[in-house]
Parts: structure tokens; sequence; C-alpha cells
């Protein structure tokens, strides 16, 4: 057996695929582990219809039952979000495991870029990816996204890093896995809630058909992926130095409690949400529906290359 025996397509999914329609991969541990219930299920809903707005077929993708599964219905969307932490955050490495007992997951950004590649879509849009933890240097926490990134020719739409990690060393080892990272109408690596993060880079890119160009030559090129970086619209962005600090009691938090391994981004991003009285969520939810309408338009854009 191979990998793609193992991929089930919704058939709206089925339908764009064969008629070459746009679509957009989104991620589903934002829907088991990002949000609690029920705004967990309303914010994935509203990212799909976000894509569909900008003329795309949004692919969901998650474990079901053993299943790799691109689309979920509305249906489907629901039972995940009401498992909250009673279903399995996998990323890449969990893929193959959760399968044989036949299991059901969310899948992470590395896990959701396996599958998306696997299934033939060529965009992916996400909030923030994983990235190196802060205090790396002791634990050794690095997202698996950031390998996933190097090695799968999807292009992933993220509005930066959460600096519950650490920006810094997230874009170092970004460049020496040979990530290619693309600023949409950006000179700097956004920092998720916040537009800018201080740390300038390379690449930037102003319109839709020139972005298409790039994903479709880092895919012919690879062997990794497209980063395009997109961040937060202005009228929702915090401001910078007030959610600093909240990072840095969440991080603190964790630190005493002995939360790490995989626990460590599901308990930050819950602990900010607390700590900011609900501000990064509408932030968050904000973000990832900018994303998914930027991913939709590129995807119209490459097809029309
Ligand atoms: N960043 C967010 N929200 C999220 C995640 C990251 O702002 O929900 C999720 C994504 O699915 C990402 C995963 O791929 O957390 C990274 O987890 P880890 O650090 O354990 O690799
Ligand atoms: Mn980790």
């Amino acid at each position: 057996m191979s990998a793609v025996d193992l991929l089930d397509f919704s058939p709206e999914v089925a339908e764009a695929l064969s008629a070459k329609k746009p679509i957009v991969a989104l991620e589903s541990t934002i829907i088991t582990h990002g949000m609690a219930y029920p705004r967990n299920v309303e914010t994935a809903r509203s990212v799909e219809e976000a894509a569909r707005e900008m003329g795309a077929v949004p692919a969901t993708i998650a474990v079901i039952d053993g299943r790799f599964r691109v689309g979920l219905n509305g249906q489907e969307i629901e039972r995940l979000g009401e498992l909250t932490g009673g279903v399995v955050k996998a990323s890449r490495r969990d893929l193959a495991l959760v399968a044989a007992r036949k299991g059901s997951a969310g899948t992470t950004v590395a896990a959701t870029m396996f599958i998306a590649s696997l299934a033939g879509l060529e965009v992916f849009a996400t909030g923030g990816i994983g990235g190196v933890h802060r205090g790396a240097e002791e634990t050794f926490d690095i997202s698996a996204d950031l390998v996933e990134l190097a090695r799968t020719r999807v292009a992933v739409v993220c509005a930066g890093a959460k600096s519950i990690l650490d920006i810094a060393k997230t874009l170092e080892f970004l460049e020496t896995q040979g990530v290619a990272i693309v600023g949409y109408r950006c000179d700097e690596f956004p920092a998720f809630y916040a537009r800018s993060s201080g740390f300038k880079l390379e690449h930037r890119c102003d319109g839709l058909h020139d972005l298409a160009r790039m994903i479709r030559l880092q895919r012919d090129i690879g062997p990794g992926g497209l980063l395009i970086a997109n961040p937060i619209p202005e009228n929702h962005a915090l401001e910078q130095a007030a959610i600093e600090e909240r990072i840095a009691e969440a991080v603190a938090d964790a630190k005493a409690q002995g939360v790490g391994k995989k626990e460590a981004t599901p308990f930050l991003l819950e602990r900010v949400v607390e700590l900011t009285e609900g501000k990064s969520l509408e932030a968050n939810i904000a973000l990832i529906r900018n994303n998914a309408m930027l991913a939709a338009q590129a995807a119209a854009e490459l097809a029309r290359l």
C-alpha cells in the first residue's frame, strides 16, 4: 500500500480537482487544539467561507477513522470541534500510527502540508506556523512544521509566528533548512498579532501575479515549499508591547507548570486568550480569514498562469 491509498476526498474537493478549480488546503489542529468549542467550529466554517468568497474551494484536512480526509463537511467539522482535547494532535510523525489504529486527529501545519501535497494541492492557509520555542537552547523544542516546509512542495500562507515563539531563532532555523520566505506587501516577518516583528525579510511581493509565479517556480525547483508571510489586517492588529507582556506571562506559566512537548503550543495559545480577555482570539480569527483569502486568490491566479 502507498500513502495515496489512505486519501479520501469530499465530493466537492474531488470535483474541484478534476475540473482544475482553485483549492485551498486548511489545517485542523486549529479546530482540535487551537481554540475552544464552539468558537473553533465557527472559525473553521468562517475561514472556509472566506476562501469561497475569493473563488476557491476550501479543503479542510484531518485524519478521520484512519483515513486522510481532504475536505470536511459541516457536520464533520462540528464533530471534530466537539472532540477538543479528546483527539490526537497529529504532526507528520503521528500520521501512520494514528492511521494504523483507525483513529482521528487534527493535523498540524506539518501533517497538513504532507497530506495536501499527497493530494496534489498547491496552496495552504493557516494562522501561524509552529516554530522554535523560547528556551529551545535547553529544551530543543523546534516545531516539525519548519522541517516540513523544507521538504514538501506546498505554499503556506501564514501571519508569521506568534511571539510565544522565538522569532529570531525560527527565522535562523528556516534559513538553515533552505526555506523560501516572501513577505506579501511587507518588508518584515510579521509577528502574528502584530504586523511587524523587527526582522527584515529578503524578499517581498506586491501582487498576485508575481506571487503565483513565485509559488509555481518554488514548486518546480523545490525541494521545499514557499512560506508566504501575510500580516494581520491593520484594524485587527494588537498593540505590540501589551501583547508581548501577556505572552511573557504565559511562557512563564508554562515553565512553572512544566508544560512542554506537543502540549506547549495549545497551552500557550489558551493562556494568551485568557490573559488578553479574548482579544487575542478575535485577532487570531481575523488573521486566519485574511490568510485564507490571500491563499484563495493565489490559487485562482495559479489556475490562470
Ligand atoms: N500557531 C497558532 N495556532 C495554532 C498552531 C500554531 O497560532 O493552532 C498549531 C498549528 O497546527 C501548528 C502547531 O502546526 O500548532 C504547531 O505545534 P508544535 O509546536 O507542537 O509543532
Ligand atoms: Mn514542539
